[in-house]
């Protein structure tokens, strides 16, 4: 992580940007020259005749974190006070403070319009400074840099699911619904991509035979990545999971219907999360997890529930770096004839000859290729 500090121009959003005016640019006179001044200060004519608003944020530092780039107003530490996101919902934000104090807080305008393609500006899990306002309120001011994080493409922006964790749960359903691998190995590459530890989570294992989740456990397992075989109806392996949770930041995340709040529960039974689809009537049902939220177990150490995620698409990672996050392809990737090649089409390709020759699972490789091509998963 590395700060700079210095003054920033942010970008302010595009829907912020006002519209260009009719008004005579040549106007020799202007009975109005504060507008005048104003208009010199904050817009600028691009070549397109379109109007950019730029602001100088005196002292703030930009911070380069897990999840991108990060801008770090100054804050008066006389009045703010360091906490932790528990929620965010709409425009609240549900802070603890480190005092234990919980705190409804907004969030403080400027951070709002600094231009960033994140989803949310806030978000489950952040470290935030707030400025406290009446008994129970107050005014998110910064977010600190985030070290782990678990995010994913949102129609073109990043949608962090959840900030500052250690790990990731990565939980499927063997049956009901069915095994999908592929989204696996999404989350898999989206962990390493961004240093989170993953444990996969495979749930309902009392609807199959196991034998039949060989093959697709034995790859996973012969690259280092811990796989749970699990049941929470039955309790199967879930003194397993919780020692592998006490203590530790957690997000839980994968698609509705898989168990995530099944399993949270069979681990802590206090936590009472509801489990079970939602309903055509209960669509907003207050208690099915619409939003991340931070829960404190009583083994100790925080998991983030998620709310289900229909498609995982990959966020910052590049067509040419893919390959480094397969744990499988990483060793063959060198060994290419061409030092851009992508594996997919090139000849005297490594890991193509790795797949041919048996070395490399087909499946993997498969996923690979799927999301290379960035086909949804
Ligand atoms: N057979 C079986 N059903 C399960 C298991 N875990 C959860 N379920 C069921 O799957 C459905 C969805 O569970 P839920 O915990 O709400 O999933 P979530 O949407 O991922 O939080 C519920 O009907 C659960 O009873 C399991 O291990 N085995
Ligand atoms: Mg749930
Ligand atoms: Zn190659």
């Amino acid at each position: 992580m590395s700060k700079k500090k210095r003054k920033v121009r942010a970008e302010f959003r595009k829907n912020r940007t006002p519209r260009a005016r009719d008004k005579n640019w040549s106007q020799a006179v202007d009975p109005d020259a504060d507008e005048t001044a104003d208009l010199v200060n904050r817009q600028s004519v691009t070549g397109k005749g379109e109007l950019t608003r730029k602001r100088t944020v005196a002292d703030a530092e930009i911070a380069e974190d897990d999840a991108g780039v990060t801008v770090l107003p100054a804050i008066d530490p006389e009045t703010c006070r360091l906490g932790r996101v528990l929620r965010v919902q709409g425009l609240i934000n549900l802070v603890q403070l480190d005092d234990g104090q919980i705190r409804q807080c907004a969030t403080r305008r400027l951070l709002k319009t600094l231009a960033t393609d994140q989803r949310h500006v806030v978000v489950a899990g952040d470290r935030v400074w707030v400025r406290p306002e009446g008994a129970d309120e107050g005014i998110v001011e910064r977010v600190e840099p985030r070290r782990g994080v678990l995010s994913r493409d949102s129609r073109g922006r990043q949608h962090i699911i959840a900030a500052n964790v250690d790990q990731v749960l990565i939980v499927v359903s063997v049956a009901e619904p069915a095994l999908k691998p592929h989204l696996v190995d999404r989350y898999l590459v989206a962990a390493e991509r961004n240093g989170v530890t993953p444990i996969i989570c495979l749930n309902k294992v009392d609807l199959v035979d196991r034998a039949d989740l060989q093959p697709v456990v034995g790859t996973w397992a012969q690259y280092g990545y811990r796989v749970l075989q699990l049941s929470a109806t039955r309790e199967w392996g879930v003194d397993a999971l919780r020692e592998l949770l006490a203590g530790r930041e957690t997000a839980v995340s994968g698609q509705s219907g898989v168990g995530k709040s099944s399993l949270l529960n069979a681990l802590d039974p206090q936590l009472g999360l509801r489990v079970g689809h939602v309903s055509q009537e209960n669509q907003k049902g207050r208690h099915t997890t619409t939003t991340a939220e931070l829960i404190p177990l009583s083994c100790g150490g925080f998991v983030v529930d998620t709310p289900g995620i229909r498609q995982f698409q990959l966020w910052d990672v590049e067509p040419k770096e893919l390959a480094g996050f397969f744990r499988d392809l990483r060793p063959y990737v060198s060994h290419c004839r061409y030092p851009n090649c992508t594996h997919d089409h090139e000849d005297e390709c490594a890991v193509k000859d790795a797949v041919a020759d048996g070395y490399l699972d087909l499946r993997r490789y498969e996923s690979y290729l799927k999301m290379l091509a960035n086909e949804p998963a």
